[in-house]
């Protein structure tokens, strides 16, 4: 008999035939041939002996989660709590469509939104539904059910976001929990993580629990290319047939930025390939009205708020007011990196943990504790940095590197604003890059120091480029877009 595997627990798959279901084990040779059966894989089974004979061919297979002829992938998009994520959205888009299933967006939480944010989204929403995409609000409940018709659909999006709350308002009897991190379908107890299909409104669904770490893994700089939909529409127009739509003359993608094409889209697509890397804004040389071009820049397209500290001891000069900017930056949405010139480094940790940052740095000069402190900064939760001057080597910090999450070379003496970029700096950056990529080691490589429009191309290999005076002098947001090559 036909049917399709519906769970998986250990040993067992429950086979779902003309509504009837049977708890089958797989046959030996699976094993010896190292097949896995998945949930939703069709099998030809024995009835009698409960026993999976064979698997029919697969149109696609999902790692994680582990399922088998998916066809659509709902991405739940919150638009806060947590805030609306273009990149997240858009590489979710990418690789769902790179495995063949049909992406379907479904927006939650614009209850949250005030006026303003409102209508952002909604241009957001029609810019995906101009270039082909079906969009929903998890309100229009019953235009989603006519959806799963004949299809297996899969919930995917972060944790939060409302996957498993929209389920039970499709279906009650779920009775899925909310508002807990990662529950998968599976009511009750158990620790092995497994899916399972779930018939509604005449197709299959599977919960996943959010994940956080899907990745390209597999796909080559052009399939990321061609699964941005849009560009497809445009590349003909493009002067080279292969056009990359980077640095090509006459490329038709970067013609219609701001017209037809979504500068975030075009600015995603250049970050999952590498081309484009994270932007921390270095505040201090905000010049006047610091806390009215902070807050503009909060609004702008940027990774982090890049905050120098500086004690007169470690390096010669003090930091303006560093409390007053603490106060300043606290409620800003944008991530904040702190790097720390100081030489107590433990005393000023504590004096930043509350602000809540996306990573501390300290350097490596500073002190002999370095593997306490990264400890301790870790423990809160932080990513914990190390940074090193110019003038010393990788081969100092060597052991460090399999703990940090950070490097950050300095590119210019520290301590001082619009010096140089130094160029051994470029070394130090390929250096740790191939540590990196040799060990499997995960830290970042950030780079500080005379970084504008033509030195950043030295640093290609690091990760965050720390800008000061080029953006911060000027027109922000122009500034931001030109060094972005926008
Ligand atoms: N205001 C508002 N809250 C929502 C909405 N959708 C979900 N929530 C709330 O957001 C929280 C998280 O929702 P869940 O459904 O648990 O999120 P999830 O995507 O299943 O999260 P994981 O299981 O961790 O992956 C819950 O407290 C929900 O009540 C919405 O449209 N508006
Ligand atoms: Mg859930
Ligand atoms: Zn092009």
């Amino acid at each position: 008999m036909q049917g399709i595997i519906i769970k998986n627990i250990s040993n067992d798959y429950v086979v779902e035939s003309n509504e009837k279901q049977y708890t089958c084990k797989a046959r030996g040779k699976f094993k010896k041939d190292k097949i896995i059966p998945l949930v939703g894989d069709k099998c030809i089974f024995d009835e009698e002996k409960k026993y999976i004979i064979e698997l029919l061919p697969r149109s696609t297979e999902l790692v994680r989660p582990p399922v088998a002829n998916i066809n659509q992938a709902f991405i739940i998009t919150s638009a806060k709590e947590p805030d609306y994520s273009s990149n997240l959205l858009d590489k979710l888009l990418c690789i769902i469509e790179y495995n063949n299933i049909t992406p379907v967006i479904c927006f939650t939480k614009l209850d949250l939104l005030n006026e303003e944010e409102k209508q952002k989204i909604e241009e957001t929403i029609s810019y995906y539904k101009k270039i082909g995409y079906k969009v929903f609000k998890n309100t229009e409940i019953e235009e989603i059910k006519k959806s799963f018709k004949e299809k297996i659909t899969v919930f995917t999006g972060q944790s939060g976001a409302g996957k498993s709350t929209l389920l039970n308002k499709l279906n009650p009897s779920l009775n899925l929990k909310t508002n807990e991190i990662s529950q998968a379908l599976g009511r009750g107890k158990h620790t092995t993580r497994h899916v399972e299909l779930i018939e509604m409104y005449g197709g299959l669904i599977a919960d996943t629990p959010g994940f956080s770490s899907i990745s390209f893994i597999g796909m080559k700089d052009e399939d990321i290319r061609d699964n941005f939909i849009e560009f497809n529409e445009y590349r003909e127009f493009c002067e080279y047939k292969d056009c990359m739509h980077i640095s090509e003359t006459d490329c038709e993608i970067k013609r219609q930025l701001g017209k037809n094409i979504l500068d975030s889209r075009y600015e995603n697509y250049l970050k999952f390939i590498k081309r484009w890397k994270m932007l921390s804004v270095s505040i201090l040389g905000i010049k006047e009205k610091i806390k009215k071009n902070i807050k503009k820049l909060d609004n702008l397209n940027i990774d982090f708020f890049h905050i120098d500290i500086m004690d007169g001891i470690f390096v010669e000069n003090t930091t303006w007011e560093y409390k007053e900017i603490k106060k300043i930056v606290k409620h800003r949405k944008t991530k904040k990196d702190i790097h720390l010139m100081v030489k107590d480094v433990k005393k000023y940790i504590d004096d930043f943990i509350n602000l809540k940052p996306e990573i501390i740095t300290f350097h490596y000069e500073a002190t002999d504790n370095h593997i306490e402190l990264i400890n301790y900064i870790k423990r809160h939760n932080i990513k914990a940095g190390i940074s090193i001057k110019p003038n010393t080597e990788v081969e100092k910090i060597k052991e460090l590197l399999n703990m940090v999450d950070l490097v950050l070379v300095m590119s210019v003496e520290p301590g001082k604003g619009g010096q140089k970029y130094i160029d051994n700096s470029t070394n130090k950056i390929n250096e740790l890059y191939n540590i990196r990529k040799e060990n499997n080691y995960k830290y970042l490589i950030e780079v500080d120091g005379g970084i504008n429009k033509e030195t950043k191309e030295y640093a290609k290999n690091a990760d965050i480029l720390v800008v000061g005076s080029y953006i911060t002098n000027n027109n922000y947001e122009e500034k931001i877009k030109e060094f972005k090559g926008l």
